[in-house]
């Protein structure tokens, strides 16, 4: 048998015996999508500097240009679809596990698990489509490429994309949410992320700490690897789909 075959058996069996169910993903999910991730060989971060575009101080110093980053990330999830890794979560969500037994958390603010029909999801960087006031508590959904920094309707401030800048603290709702799943669940299904972005890295370890099985899906090998029960090496556009289909 294929080792990969053998992993996919492994991961279903541990998936049709638990009883909750917490999913992880980062950018890998959403590769199959045509975005980029942002590490690796052909990661934004070789091509651009986070410490610009992705910090409080980078904003500070250049608004504009954080702003027509995000546009450019916002046009293209626009362009985007969900892939199959996608539509495979959202149906474990909707076949497998009931009300309160399952949770998605998820690093990728591009909101293509909610177009793929997840639910119960933890956005724990934000999302592109959302923007807020840095002065006041003004907040709204928009699709709008901009040209120029935008202002807050009521208040007149520079607005700022609603996403998690590099030593921003997390969503408070979504952080106390994830942790607490964390916590109690049987299984974490990790997929596509690097894991080496605190806090949502140390989340597996919370389920190992308490006994919880971990399944990994991604291209390589990560620091989570040599603790997951089952580490599945492959595109989870291909591998969730199969492991979905496996349960049955
Ligand atoms: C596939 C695949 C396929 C490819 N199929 N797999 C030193 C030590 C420890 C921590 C720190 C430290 N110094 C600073 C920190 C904290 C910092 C941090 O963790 N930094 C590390 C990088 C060192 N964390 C923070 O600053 C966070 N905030 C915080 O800690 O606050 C504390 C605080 C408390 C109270 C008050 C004040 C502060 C915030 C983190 C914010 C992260 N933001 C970003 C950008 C947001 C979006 C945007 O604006 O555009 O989030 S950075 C970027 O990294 C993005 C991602 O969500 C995040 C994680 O990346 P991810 O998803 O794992 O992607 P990649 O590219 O890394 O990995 C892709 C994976 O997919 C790879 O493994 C591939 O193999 C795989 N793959 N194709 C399956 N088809
Ligand atoms: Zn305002």
């Amino acid at each position: 048998m294929r080792k990969n075959t053998e992993d996919i058996l492994m991961a279903s069996e541990i998936l049709r015996k638990a009883s909750s169910l917490l999913v992880l993903t980062g950018a890998g999910v959403s590769a199959e999508s045509n975005i980029p991730t942002f590490r690796g060989d052909n990661g934004l971060w070789n091509k651009y500097n986070p410490e610009d575009l992705v910090s409080v101080d980078g904003f500070r110093r250049n608004p504009a240009l954080v702003w027509e980053w995000h546009c450019s990330m916002r046009k293209l999830a626009m362009s985007s679809n969900p892939n199959a890794g996608h539509f495979a979560i959202a149906q474990l969500e909707r076949e497998f596990f009931c009300d309160g037994n399952f949770l998605l958390i998820t690093q990728n603010i591009d909101d293509l698990h909610r177009r793929a029909g997840s639910e119960n999801i933890a956005e724990i960087h934000g999302n592109i489509f959302y923007e807020r006031c840095t002065k006041c508590a003004f907040r709204r959904r928009s699709e709008v490429i901009y040209d120029d920094v935008p202002r807050c309707p009521q208040c007149g401030s520079i607005l700022r994309p609603d996403v998690v800048f590099f030593g921003e603290p997390l969503p408070e709702m979504e952080i106390a949410k994830s942790f607490s799943f964390a916590q109690k669940t049987d299984c974490i299904l990790v997929v596509g992320t690097s894991g080496v972005v605190y806090p949502a890295a140390q989340i597996p370890y919370i389920v190992i700490e308490h006994g919880g099985k971990v399944i990994e899906v991604n291209k390589e090998e990560t620091p989570l690897t040599k603790y997951a029960d089952v580490h599945i090496s492959g595109e989870s556009g291909t591998i969730l789909p199969e492991i979905v289909k496996t349960i049955r």
